[in-house]
């Protein structure tokens, strides 16, 4: 090889390993790069972690627990929380079936079958329903009109009563709500014969605590919270005109809410089937099997048609589950 050759061979070697470590610089400058690049992503996660600005999400569970208060409802969109919100307490459907002694009670305002299903009370019992422990569920009761005497049960389980509770006169209809607002139903009776309603502050014998003459002659009685302040005062379904007659205090005088309202020859059910506090209207055709509940104390087609129970079953109304 001539000098000029080895030169040559030598300057192409070098220029050639030249290229090979500008190619690694170009390379390692890229991974540098790339490397930079993933950790300003990490430090941009963490700081949007530690600002709160991202997708954390702390266990709803713990989150929401807070004893004696409803438990707040937690709304997702793509597993992003987007809103908290208060239950609602609402009051849903339920029948007794006298011949058999059975309560049917439904979670929701919708047809299907029953949730709970229990064998309660004596003989030729009337049904009453409500939160007697004051613990947020409405719970079975029976009152037996010949022994004068409620059966107030804390469970919608069959099992004896809770309170044993003898009251009112013969011939009078049980009516129960919460009459001094403590969240508490307590007992009461109507007695057609006088129109006078008996109501009582607490599960137990006794006189009662308020007297009142309230509704026509030859109406059905029907109690709830109208004004929804916390208490359940007095109201009357008059089924030959179907009409209600509430009153928004446990005290004699005239209606403060007169809405007429319900096919022939159905019975009165009241609650508060949207959650708002108040209690508004129903009726249930016993024949049609068929709930028509109201969210207004006015008049108007229903809010809600259901169909629900066996035929001839009497209609209730209460929050079974509490949620
Ligand atoms: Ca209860
Ligand atoms: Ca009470
Ligand atoms: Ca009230
Ligand atoms: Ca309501």
């Amino acid at each position: 090889m001539s000098k000029r050759n080895v030169a040559s061979a030598w300057k192409h070697d070098w220029r050639s390993r030249g290229r090979r470590r500008s190619l690694i610089a170009i390379s390692l400058a890229i991974s540098l790069i790339t490397a930079c690049v993933a950790a300003a992503q990490w430090a941009g996660i963490v700081s949007i972690l530690q600002n709160g600005t991202g997708t954390k999400v702390k266990p709803a569970a713990v989150e929401s627990f807070s004893p004696g208060a409803p438990s707040k409802e937690y709304i997702y969109a793509a597993s992003r929380l987007i809103a908290t919100e208060e239950p609602s307490r609402t009051v849903t459907i339920g029948v007794y079936e006298t011949s058999t002694r059975t309560f049917y009670l439904r979670n929701s305002n919708s047809e299907g079958p029953a949730d709970l299903q229990i064998q309660y009370g004596p003989s030729a019992a009337i049904p009453v329903v409500g939160d007697w422990d004051g613990n947020g569920t409405t719970t079975i009761g029976a009152y037996d009109p010949a022994a004068q005497t409620f059966y107030l049960r804390n469970a919608n389980t069959p099992g004896n009563a809770d309170f044993v509770i003898q009251y009112g006169p013969a011939g009078a209809i049980p009516i129960v709500g919460d009459w001094d607002g403590n969240g508490t139903t307590t007992i009461g009776v109507y007695d057609p014969s006088n129109r006078t309603f008996y109501l009582r502050n607490s599960n137990t014998m006794g006189v009662a605590d308020i007297t009142t003459q309230y509704g026509p002659a030859g109406a059905t009685p029907v109690v709830g919270d109208w004004d929804g302040n916390g208490t359940t005062t007095l109201g009357a379904y008059d089924p030959t005109a179907q009409t209600f007659y509430l009153r928004n205090s446990n005290t004699a005088g005239s209606a403060d809410l007169t809405i007429q309202y319900g096919p022939a020859a159905a019975l009165p059910v009241v609650g508060d089937w949207d959650g708002n506090r108040t209690t508004t209207i129903g009726v249930y055709d016993p024949v049609g099997r068929t709930f028509y509940l109201r969210n207004s104390n006015t008049q108007g087609p229903a809010d809600l048609t259901i169909q629900y129970g066996p035929a001839r079953a009497l209609p209730l109304a209460g929050d079974w589950d509490g949620f």
